[in-house]
């Protein structure tokens, strides 16, 4: 399948304001008249919303083996990718992702401390050709995120009860990631209000986008 669209994924440790800013920049490039497709992982169709829930929610996710773990967000992924991601970039949308397969290298890679050739090699059965065009790093503070999350309430999921030090190595992955393909990723300090860092964003889709 031809590409014509583009595609620009969101990464980052929780809190740092992915889903606000993926939300943000979908709204304005519509106002472009393009067409926008928004999508998140894990989830996205119908399959990935299911296996979502089994990570992050359900209490049967508590018994997974981090092996399984990976392999069930490449399989969300896998299935987001030929349902939603390619179609919408052969019909020269654009599409948005709030976490793509950056986050297995960081939470499964560096975070549980699998070897990174294998979580390569997964990411890259699960995703085939739709490798994105740009990847924006949100990179914050991880105590300024802990706290922003404490301040939306609501509980826990899974992956966010992990101990500080899963999540301190999560985030020293994104930042190897973004140094590993420096061309792909952009980072940008996250720690700035909403507006601040939209306009960060807006300046790298802009250059992406032509
Ligand atoms: N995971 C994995 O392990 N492997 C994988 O392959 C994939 C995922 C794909 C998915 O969680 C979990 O799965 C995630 C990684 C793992 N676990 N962790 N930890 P999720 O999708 O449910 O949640 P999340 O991705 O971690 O995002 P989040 O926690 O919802 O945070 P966020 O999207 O980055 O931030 P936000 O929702 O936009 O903002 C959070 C709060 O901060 C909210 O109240 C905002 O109003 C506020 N906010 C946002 N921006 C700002 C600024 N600039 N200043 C001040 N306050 C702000």
């Amino acid at each position: 399948m031809s590409r014509r669209g583009r595609f620009i994924t969101f990464e980052g440790p929780e809190g740092s304001g992915k889903t606000t800013q993926a939300a943000r920049l979908v709204a304005r490039l519509r106002e472009t008249g393009r067409e926008v497709v928004a999508t998140r992982e894990p989830g996205g169709t119908a399959v990935g919303e299911r296996i979502r829930h089994l990570l992050q929610h359900d209490e049967t996710g508590d018994g997974l083996v981090p092996e399984a773990e990976a392999l069930l967000f490449a399989a969300s992924r896998a299935q987001l990718v030929r349902e939603v991601i390619l179609p919408a970039l052969g019909r020269g949308a654009v599409v948005v992702c709030d976490r793509f397969h950056d986050s297995t290298a960081a939470y499964q890679g560096f975070g549980r401390g699998f070897d990174l050739a294998a979580v390569d090699a997964v990411n890259a059965f699960a995703i085939g050709p739709a490798v994105p065009d740009l990847t924006l790093f949100l990179d914050l503070d991880l105590d300024l995120g802990f706290a922003r999350m404490a301040g939306r309430g609501g509980s826990a999921d899974r992956m966010e009860r992990e101990a500080r030090d899963f999540h301190a190595r999560t985030q020293a992955g994104y930042r190897a990631l973004a140094a590993r393909e420096p061309d792909r990723f952009r980072t940008l300090d996250a720690a700035g209000d909403p507006d601040a860092v939209a306009e960060a964003v807006w300046r790298e889709v802009a250059r992406v986008l032509g």
